[in-house]
């Protein structure tokens, strides 16, 4: 495959209702659109998931545009036959990045496995057709409104209800929640807010008999999360720390965790997210694919590795309507039992309305080859 064209665009979608994290408040979705064309015809899509600041990540929208625009997008130019399988080595001499090189990569696979006519899923080596849906719930004003918003989740079916904390909001509001559900499958994720000093506050929540606390500590606190790990009997997840296969090898010798979050954006592509399952797996540690809040296009991808045999807990795989009044695809639907399809057309199963990307749209741009 050789790609003669790929335009960057940042999309713009209001979300139902703000969702606010120990790193900050999201009231609208950003997300900047990867799409490529092939010599052949073909067309592929591809979501980065870097969000406008640095709070998640390092990485943010305008730097990955830069990466994408200066750096690897023009390395692909000299490349007449390419696959997807080749981008580690193609772009492996950019350092870091890993947002902007995922959203290139799901773009390129799309379009390689739409010309092959192969799901997503059955490239990844996907074992179910339905995955189970988890919902991650944002901190309202008040625990009165988080125990109103976690009711309607239930309600719809989904299988895990997770909350997000920071200090001053951990304890108590997940306390509320578990005693107004007493079975639901909870869990909460602090976003690395805390630090080591705050273990007592761990211990306390082993009471509420979480399925796992996610990222606890500061993502480069492998040490202490280790630490943690050994005083609290509730699992350990790591998502911002795990940034690779590599990282995920470390992290299960150190003992930093018992549950890993898988995230493609945040390990640098599709392709690298499946290691990182698969060492996971050999190591008999469940996975769980993680969110960004994505539209349409990256929910695709998210979807299709979740059916992986791995993938053994629900994701944060929630429903287009838990996000969006209108999607950018066609909506993802949460089924009755709790589980959403896994798309089976050729590459993502979805593509952009045209109608809708028109109105998301606040600018697009052209990389093109240099005119010959
Ligand atoms: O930590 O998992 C996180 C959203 C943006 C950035 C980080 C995280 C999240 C979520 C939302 O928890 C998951 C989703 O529903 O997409
Ligand atoms: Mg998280």
């Amino acid at each position: 495959m050789r790609v003669v064209g790929v335009e960057l665009r940042l999309v713009a979608i209001p979300l139902v209702r703000p969702f606010r994290t120990s790193f900050g408040e999201e009231r609208d979705k950003r997300a900047l659109l990867v799409r490529v064309e092939t010599a052949d015809g073909a067309v592929g899509w591809g979501e980065c998931v870097a969000s406008p600041d640095p709070r998640y990540s390092e990485e943010f929208i305008d730097e990955a545009c830069l990466a994408l625009r200066h750096h690897l997008v023009p390395s692909l130019w000299r490349h007449d036959d390419l696959r997807a399988e080749d981008l580690g080595r193609v772009l492996g001499w950019v350092r870091g990045h890993r947002m902007a090189k995922a959203a290139l990569e799901m773009a390129v696979l799309d379009a390689q496995l739409r010309q092959e006519g192969r799901s997503l899923g059955a490239y990844l080596g996907a074992e179910r057709d339905r995955v189970p849906c988890g919902v991650s719930v944002g901190i309202p004003d008040s625990v009165d409104a988080l125990v109103e918003q976690v009711g309607e989740y239930v309600e719809r079916g989904y299988q895990r209800v997770k909350l997000k904390i920071e200090p001053g909001w951990d304890v108590e509001p997940a306390g509320a929640v578990r005693r107004a559900f007493p079975k639901v499958p909870l869990s909460v994720d602090a976003n690395a807010a805390y630090r080591l000093a705050d273990a007592s506050m761990f211990e306390a929540l082993d009471d509420l008999e979480l399925v796992m606390i996610e990222q606890p500590l500061g993502h480069e606190d492998l040490l202490d999360h280790a630490a943690l790990q050994r005083r609290i009997a509730t699992p350990i997840c790591l998502d911002e720390s795990i940034r690779s296969a590599d990282d995920v090898r470390t992290a299960l010798a150190l003992g930093s965790c018992r549950i890993v979050n898988i995230k493609a954006g945040r390990v640098g592509g599709l392709l690298e997210a499946r290691r990182v399952h698969d060492v996971a797996r050999e190591h008999e540690v469940p996975v769980w694919c993680g969110g960004m809040l994505e539209t349409g296009i990256g929910r695709a991808a998210n979807v299709a590795l979740a059916a992986l045999p791995g993938f053994t807990l629900p994701g944060d795989t929630s429903a287009s309507d838990r996000y969006f009044e209108q999607d950018l695809t066609e909506p993802f639907v949460l089924e009755s039992d709790g589980t959403m399809k896994v798309p089976t057309g050729p590459g993502l199963g979805v593509e952009p309305l045209a109608d809708r990307l028109e109105a998301a749209t606040q600018w697009v741009e052209r990389v093109d080859p240099p005119s010959a």
